[in-house]
């Protein structure tokens, strides 16, 4: 058992939490006393992760250190606009993590590219038109294979699982973790600017870029899409016809994407000692930019909206009011060409200083009450 999962076995039982009258208070510290400088939240920021890995996601191993690179492919593409290279990441001990990777850096323009980072197979040919248009605004474009270090089951045997036995990571930490290797990855590539990177992904892979971008403070732009009940969809506030933590975490659905304790809190949201809006809060002073669908009830966009305001008095107390941001189009649940033309204004906004074309603080029910009175210390 790894060093954070003995500390997580003392974690108390949901019956043995009190039950919080509305949000939690992301600057409640431990020990009782409020947040009031800025290392403070430091030590905060430690205690939130704790306890997301602990009662949500899992513990994961830290980074392999050293990646060796087989390449499979380095070819012109998208009609000369790109060279796509298409890898295998070989690491871990014995090198028994394998992860596909594909890259494709835009031929026009100097220097180090900024980087659009997406939890899927970005080679695939379905996607070739998202890569065409990301590449000719300018960016390169990265992506993985998940499900070479998880296949999407509660299968254990398969991929990461079986290397790194000693930790209690879910599939959705699993997948956090490849993001995290592609951001070693990215820094080894010179044509690209690792410190200019934002993530997306859609659904359960939003939950996942949410997650990678809560934790690795490399990650400058997260940008999760759709991603709802365990993403950034509140556990506490859910709209009608959204999917509660009793069902995302039901045995034939989705249980293993987390650790086993969350379900313990199905009927039981009230104890969560966290909500969504602690993992959105850990991106400060970063930014965050989720974006959503309106008619996507699934995913939550009550819930989601909340977690988001809940979150803008961290980013306050940073003094990073502007970096937490949120979008809903009309539609459902899907990525559209539509979905990625925000995400690059979202990039062009964020990352490179562009004027915005959007409002990233339009709120889809803004006469719903904030559902807290907790407000943030005076800045730091
Ligand atoms: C659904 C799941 C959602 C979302 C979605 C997806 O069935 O309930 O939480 O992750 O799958 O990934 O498309």
């Amino acid at each position: 058992m790894s060093q954070p999962e003995r500390q997580s076995e003392q974690l108390p039982a949901p019956d043995a939490l009190p039950a919080i009258d509305g949000l939690p208070d992301p600057f409640m510290m431990a020990n009782g006393s409020r947040v009031a400088t800025a290392e403070d939240w430091a030590a905060r920021r430690r205690e939130i992760t704790a306890m997301l890995l602990g009662y949500e996601y899992g513990h994961m191993p830290p980074a392999p250190g050293s990646i060796a690179v087989e390449k499979v492919v380095s070819r012109a593409a998208l009609d000369g606009a790109a060279i796509e290279k298409q890898v295998v990441l070989c690491m871990g001990p014995e090198g028994r993590i394998r992860m596909r990777a594909g890259l494709f850096v835009p031929t026009k323009g100097d220097g180090a590219h900024p980087a659009i980072l997406a939890v899927e197979p970005v080679w695939l040919e379905h996607l070739e038109p998202v890569a065409a248009r990301v590449v000719d605004a300018g960016y390169a474009l990265a992506g993985f294979e998940r499900h070479d270090l998880d296949a999407d089951s509660a299968d254990r045997t398969d991929g990461a699982h079986p290397v790194y036995p000693e930790y209690d990571w879910a599939s959705l930490a699993v997948w956090a973790w490849g993001c995290m290797l592609m951001m070693d990855y990215l820094d080894m590539v010179e044509e690209v600017d690792a410190t200019r990177v934002a993530i997306t992904g859609h659904s359960r892979a939003g939950k996942v870029a949410l997650l990678a971008g809560a934790l690795d403070e490399r990650i400058a732009v997260v940008a999760p899409h759709a991603s709802g009940a365990g993403g950034a969809g509140s556990y506490r506030i859910v709209g009608n016809g959204s999917e509660t933590l009793a069902l995302i975490t039901e045995p034939e659905r989705f249980h293993y994407w987390f650790h086993p304790r969350l379900a313990g809190f199905a009927g039981k949201e009230e104890r969560l000692p966290f909500d969504q809006h602690f993992l959105r809060a850990l991106v400060a002073p970063r930014t965050v930019v989720s974006v959503e669908g309106l008619g996507d009830k699934w995913a939550n966009p009550l819930g989601t909206q909340q977690m988001y305001v809940a979150a803008q008095p961290v980013f306050d107390f940073l003094g990073a009011s502007d970096k937490n941001g949120i979008y809903f189009r009309p539609g459902g649940h899907d990525m559209t060409m539509e979905d990625w033309d925000v995400l690059l204004d979202v990039a062009g906004h964020f990352l490179l200083a562009e004027p915005a074309a959007r409002d990233y603080t339009q709120l889809p029910y803004p006469d719903v009450e904030r559902g807290f009175s907790w407000t943030a210390p005076a800045e730091p």
